[in-house]
């Protein structure tokens, strides 16, 4: 192929002169001379779709990655002729598309240029396998900068380099490795303080270039399929990542225990040593909600099967630990071993559910279980049949979550460690090669193990995790960063990644905390966990034989550190809880970038480290051994040191006092931050009282509190609870006040309010108009309110 994009006249075609327009609903067709159409859909008004067919036969639409929900719908939709160019005009965007050449321009309704074809659409045919390598060239202004991309393991700014999606087990990748796991083929622009993403939504191996090659040119373009892209307009990468998320969709709430901390080695068998783990968690009072289980717990490395040796009795062992509070996850890879006196080998073998070579053959390659044969998932029936292989797993041994892992798919001993490209899928009623079915290998089979433990665990919530994925694959289960190192490095890269997911749509992801390779000091665990316990998802994970990796392996002072980290995530629980459910109502990330958080401030354009977690606690990670502390960005605005309480305006670089037991975090002015006791598990205390943390601000600010039981569906029957809480401050009076939505009636009766920076001393406290008395309130000090959890409003004067 030629990536050479400048190399227009070396095999590549492209597009002859418009020479006829149809309108046809939301969508415009332009057909050039030579044959190519140009399809525009105006999904949204901030939203168009781009599609083009060189010899005018469009594939049938269809796509994994594009949500059944998605918002669609535009206020207005004009064609316009012009001298050498249409115009069509939204109530957002102008999209201009050439008269003589059918290259593209999109601007804002000023003029604004916001995205211009350089080249434009082109391609190149592909005489080895048919159909063509589709490309596509923008040009990219001075100063622009580019981010997104799913998990690339690299600086969070993408300019300056080329990467590609082709999911692939990458063990022990380094910095700069790609591709990785996933495939994401989303990205995001940012320009003069204006942002617009491009998702496109080809499944074949797809390429970027940001400006690498060409300095202001940047580039993507796929080994076969259709160019097909979205543009997302902005202006602010905000909009940008609510929309993308929004038409790849988003995940359901999952079961509050998923967002406390797992456990998981590849080493945890037989029975005795597994359960020993667990119960030296409650011996020293370390929360833990998930045990998992690696591939040893089965029979050979038989999916659905245990190893009786190990596992004698595994529905009364995750019975035990469900009394003890901890939920059982098992691993489920794809390979099928080759044994015809294996069931699921019989039932795959009969139903014609494996995959094969183009020739006939069965899809044969080695894994765990020795030579395996694959399930093609892309096939329905496949799924459904998958889906009900967990009924005993989920049903009746009562394990609570599923974790798919080699699923790229990964195979030993092949060149490129997967499929050979000729494997034959169905693609759900459009057969192909594995050219187009490899990156949505993992996704489909995440959708068929998130279908399966669903529907056996309901009316409970599903909790899945998978390690390959494409765009959209958010919808069925969370997901690790795979199979990292215990590096410095990678506590690095572990950060950015975790970064990138979420501004990627796949939120709910966390690393292998410690690194899963090799095996981490004592200190780059600590830092590690206090990092990993501000992610989505929480799991300290290693290979077998690196050492041991729970946090009491590495002397007393990392295991108080560990402690006391997973102690304040188990507080925080409630507010990463309404995150999450922001993330589910709005699309909106979890964790927020700098250059998310604040677009228009030229320096956070190259930050890697400082991210949000949720609204309203910026977090900033030590990333080097021996370290008292470290520079760190603070955003503009207000902020207030969580553990000193220092105040600190923003928009500038600070040196943060951080010695190994601190992580820097600081809480936005103005914050209410809800906040649980700690539990040792989610539920095993009934919650008698809701802290609120209120850091005064001066004027106005809100916050949300998302709380329902924690698991199963009550909450679609409105039996959630929402509470607004705004917080007013001026010189001398701060108003809390509480707006109440949904049916659901939380255990608590009473919040316990802190003030933390009032800058006043207290003179009066009233809640709901009547006065309350409160023993001698001085200023900086924390003043302690207990309050009816219906309060409306609570005034409090100062001297
Ligand atoms: O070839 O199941 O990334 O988390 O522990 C290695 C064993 C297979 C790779 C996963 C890792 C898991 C390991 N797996």
């Amino acid at each position: 192929m030629i990536t050479n994009t400048e190399l227009q006249y070396k095999g590549n075609l492209f597009p002859g002169k418009v020479s006829a327009v149809q309108k046809e609903g939301d969508t415009h067709s332009f057909k050039a001379e030579n044959g190519t159409i140009l399809r525009i859909q105006v999904v949204r008004d901030s939203m168009i779709r781009f599609r083009y067919a060189v010899d005018g036969n469009f594939e049938e639409d269809f796509s994994y990655a594009i949500s059944e929900n998605y918002t669609k719908g535009y206020n207005a939709l004009v064609l316009t002729e012009e001298k050498d160019h249409y115009c069509l005009t939204t109530s957002k965007l102008h999209v201009h598309v050439s008269k003589a050449d059918l290259r593209v321009g999109i601007y804002d309704l000023d003029g604004k240029t916001l995205l211009e074809d350089e080249l434009g659409f082109h391609w190149e045919e592909n005489h080895e396998y048919g159909g063509e390598y589709v490309k596509m060239s923008k040009f990219s202004p001075e100063g622009e900068n580019f981010y997104g991309l799913g998990d690339k393991p690299m600086h969070s700014n993408l300019k300056g380099k080329r990467v590609e999606n082709w999911n692939t087990d990458e063990y022990a990748f380094g910095k700069d490795r790609d591709p990785i796991y996933k495939a994401v083929p989303f990205y995001i622009g940012l320009q003069d303080g204006m942002s617009y993403g491009v998702f496109f939504d080809n499944t074949f191996k797809t390429h970027f270039d940001f400006a690498a090659e060409r300095r202001n040119v940047c580039s993507f373009w796929a080994d076969g399929g259709e160019m097909n892209y979205y543009f997302i307009y902005g202006p602010t990468m905000m909009e940008v990542v609510e929309t993308y998320t929004n038409l790849t969709g988003v995940p359901e709430l999952p079961p509050l225990w998923a967002l406390g901390y797992h456990q998981c080695k590849w080493s945890y068998y037989p029975e005795d040593k597994f359960v020993a783990i667990a119960k030296k968690f409650r011996d020293l009072k370390i929360p833990c909600d998930a045990m998992y289980l690696d591939i040893d717990y089965m029979e050979g490395f038989r999916c659905f099967t245990w190893n009786e040796t190990y596992f004698p009795d595994a529905k009364r062992m995750v019975a035990d630990l469900e009394k003890d509070g901890f939920k059982t996850v098992v691993i489920i890879d794809p390979g099928i071993k080759i044994d015809p006196d294996y069931s699921v080998y019989q039932e795959a073998l009969e139903n014609n559910y494996f995959c094969k070579r183009s020739d006939g053959p069965l899809m044969k390659g080695k894994v765990w279980p020795g030579e395996c044969n694959f399930p093609d998932f892309t096939n329905p029936k496949v799924r459904a049949w998958w889906r009900d292989l967990y009924k005993e797993l989920i049903e009746d041994i009562g394990v609570s979550g599923v974790w798919n892992d080699m699923n790229e798919p990964a195979v030993m001993e092949i060149p490129g460690k997967t499929f050979p490209l000729d494997v034959r899928h169905k693609y759900d009623g459009h057969p192909c090669s594995h050219r187009k079915a490899h990156n949505v290998y993992g996704m489909q089979m995440a959708r068929a193990s998130y279908e399966g433990v669903k529907k056996y665990a309901y009316p409970k919530r599903p909790f899945l995790i998978t390690r390959a994925a494409y765009s959209g694959t958010q919808r069925y289960t969370s997901s690790w960063t795979g199979d990292n190192v215990a590096s410095w490095e990678h506590l690095w890269l572990a950060n950015i990644q975790v970064q990138r997911l979420n501004l990627s749509g796949m939120g709910f992801t966390g690393t292998d905390i410690g690194g899963f390779a090799e095996q981490p000091t004592g200190e780059l665990y600590a830092r590690w966990i206090q990092l990993g316990v501000f992610h989505p998802f929480c799991r300290t994970h290693s290979s077998g034989h690196h050492g041991e990796q729970e946090p009491w392996s590495f002397g007393d002072e990392v295991l108080a550190i560990a402690k006391s980290y997973i102690e304040l995530r188990y507080t925080l629980l409630p507010y990463l809880y309404t995150m999450f459910w922001e993330y589910v109502k709005y699309g909106k990330p979890m964790i927020k970038p700098l250059y998310y958080v604040d677009q228009e401030d030229a320096q956070t354009h190259y930050r890697t480290d400082e991210f949000l977690f949720g609204n309203d606690i910026l977090v900033c990670p030590v990333l080097e051994p021996n370290a008292s502390g470290r520079r760190m960005y603070i955003p503009r605005g207000k902020w207030v040191n969580f553990w000193t309480g220092e105040e600190v305006t923003g928009g500038k670089e600070l040196w943060v006092d951080a010695g190994m037991d601190t992580i820097p975090v600081f809480v936005r002015a103005g914050a209410a931050i809800p906040r649980y006791p700690v539990q040792q598990f989610v539920g095993e205390k009934q919650i008698d009282e809701l802290g609120l943390d209120v850091y005064f601000t001066e004027g106005s600010k809100r916050s949300r509190i998302y709380a329902d039981s924690g698991d199963g569906y009550d909450y679609a029957k409105g039996r959630y609870s929402l509470r607004t809480i705004q917080i007013t401050g001026r010189s001398k009076d701060l108003v809390i006040s509480q707006h109440k939505d949904g049916e659901y009636d939380a255990s608590y009766q009473s919040f316990k309010v802190t003030l933390h920076n009032v800058p006043f001393d207290v003179k009066s406290v009233y809640i709901d108009n009547v006065r309350t008395e409160i023993p001698a309130l001085k200023k900086a000090q924390q003043t302690v309110l207990f309050v009816d959890k219906n309060f409306d409003e609570i005034h409090i004067t100062g001297k």
